[in-house]
């Protein structure tokens, strides 16, 4: 690993009352100190342990931070420093305390650079923090999500995840690899040594069945049924034209946000807003309406809907309580059925049906949930914001949603199950011992890729660019 001295500022671009620049690398200390004029009185030494510096850990010290050349000082600052190995990057560490104006902390920036510090990329804090030992790949990939979460649900997950409970987790699941491989290779070894009832294929089966398979399938499960609280949900609004898609939209985010007119065929790009809905990230989509024989800018608009509707989680249909349902409705809605989505129902302009008699839907339509609104007035809107959040959570138990993995750790966590899963089979077929314990090697190195005890370079360099630099 680079073991130069690296800065970055930490905080926030902009205005604001303290600004922070790290430091940390082995020089820290000592460049540090070059441009700091401790105030007379601020944490002074008592000499030990402090090395050259009269830095001590864990103190904060009063001062300027000046040119040493010229004498300018660039502002009056406090200084945090914590020496190795107790910091987070478990490298000395001094963080700058000064005041929040671009100008300033950019000239302090700037003076460190110039006496060779090198500027931090991104995730390069955290990424020091991963390779010196301090945290594993689960944990420095969930510092990320807890500073890019904007839901409380995405930030209770990812501070379990950042103190290593996932890690916690898989490791049980890899001792429990371990401990069978390691009968499995005893008997493979020296077949004359082993007491077969030890090393029954039937009993390191069902060793396999509770300590790697449930786990692994309840991390799946918990991916598939709650990514939506780190990764936010995608939700369109689809119907025919004139049925109040817009004014549906702008009710759910309480903002005029699209357009509304009685006029058919108003809205002809997609419109997109992010919230936050129930607890859930949620990026809803107004789209055209769709309807045969458009014009040619609608035409443009419907096949954007149409990308829409091929990712989105959750489809809004909508349709209007005024009018019967229209044949092109059906067909969507057969369409969607068909590509398994889900699909919530929404009747709108309720105010405008029959006191007496209810609207009918196609009899196939059942089985969608279905919400009755009237976008005019705001009927029914908190009951279709439920519905939504409840599409979102689905099977989550709030115990379960501590270890929600990403999607990274979700591709590898299939393959391992595939691979205990074959492994299972093989001992339960007697077919070889060699091949299962190959299997439970595969699945080892899939979860060895999850925790970071080995993965490729690349794959850290991808996952270190996401976070933010000064992280
Ligand atoms: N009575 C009643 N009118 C509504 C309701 N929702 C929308 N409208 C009216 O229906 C008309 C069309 O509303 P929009 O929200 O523009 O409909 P849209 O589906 O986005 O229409 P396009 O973008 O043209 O496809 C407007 O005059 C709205 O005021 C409702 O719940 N009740
Ligand atoms: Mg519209």
């Amino acid at each position: 690993m680079d073991r130069s001295t690296i800065a970055a500022i930490a905080t926030p671009e902009g205005t604001g009352g303290i600004g922070i620049i790290k430091i940390s690398g082995p020089d820290a200390l000592n460049l540090a100190n070059a441009v700091f004029r401790r105030s007379p009185g601020s944490g002074e030494s008592d000499g030990s342990g402090s090395g050259d510096t009269g830095f001590r850990s864990w103190r904060m010290y009063f001062g300027h931070i000046c040119v040493p050349e010229t004498g300018r000082i660039l502002d009056e600052v406090v200084l945090a420093v914590m020496r190795a190995p107790h910091s987070y990057t478990r490298e000395d560490v001094v963080e700058i305390q000064a005041h929040a104006g671009p100008r300033v902390l950019h000239n302090i920036l700037d003076l460190l650079v110039s006496r060779g510090i090198r500027l931090a990329g991104p995730g390069e804090f955290t990424r020091r923090a991963f390779v010196n030992g301090r945290i594993d790949l689960t944990q420095a990939e969930a510092v990320a999500d807890l500073i890019n979460a904007t839901s409380d649900a995405a930030v209770d997950m990812a501070v379990s995840q950042v103190s290593g409970e996932l890690k916690a987790y898989l490791d049980s699941v890899r001792q429990a690899l371990l401990s069978v491989l390691s009968s499995l290779e005893a008997g493979i070894d020296f077949p004359d040594a082993v007491d077969e009832a030890d090393i029954g294929p039937g009993a390191q089966a069902r060793i396999l069945q509770d300590a790697a398979l449930v786990p692994l399938r309840e991390l799946i499960q918990s991916y598939e049924a709650g990514h939506f609280l780190r990764d936010g949900l995608q939700a369109v609004i689809v119907g025919g034209p004139n049925v109040g898609k817009s004014s549906l939209m702008n009710c759910l985010v309480n903002r005029n946000r699209s357009i509304v007119t009685e006029i058919p065929g108003t809205t002809r790009d997609c419109i997109e807003v992010s919230f936050i809905n129930q607890g859930v990230p949620l990026t809803l989509a107004d789209t055209a309406g769709l309807r045969e024989n458009p014009e040619p800018v609608e035409r443009l608009g419907i096949e954007k809907t149409r990308e829409y509707l091929a990712t989105a989680d959750i489809v809004l249909f909508v349709v209007d309580a005024g009018s019967p349902v229209r044949s092109g409705d059906r067909r969507l809605f057969d369409e969607l059925a068909q590509t398994g989505k889900r699909v919530i129902l929404v009747v709108n302009k309720s105010d405008l049906a029959q006191p007496d008699r209810r609207f009918d839907l196609p009899a196939g339509w059942a089985e969608s949930p279905c919400v009755y609104v009237s976008a005019l007035y705001g009927n029914g809107i908190d009951q279709l914001r439920q519905r939504i959040a409840d599409c979102s959570l689905c099977s989550v138990d709030p115990q379960n949603r501590r270890f929600i993995p990403n999607w990274r750790q979700k591709a590898l966590l299939d393959q391992a199950l595939q691979a205990v899963s074959d492994g299972v089979d093989r001992l339960c077929d007697r077919i070889s011992f060699e091949l299962a314990s190959i299997d439970l090697r595969e699945a080892l190195s899939c979860l060895d890729e999850i925790t970071g005890h080995y993965v490729a370079p690349d794959v850290l360099d991808r996952i270190f660019n996401q976070h933010c630099v000064g992280k």
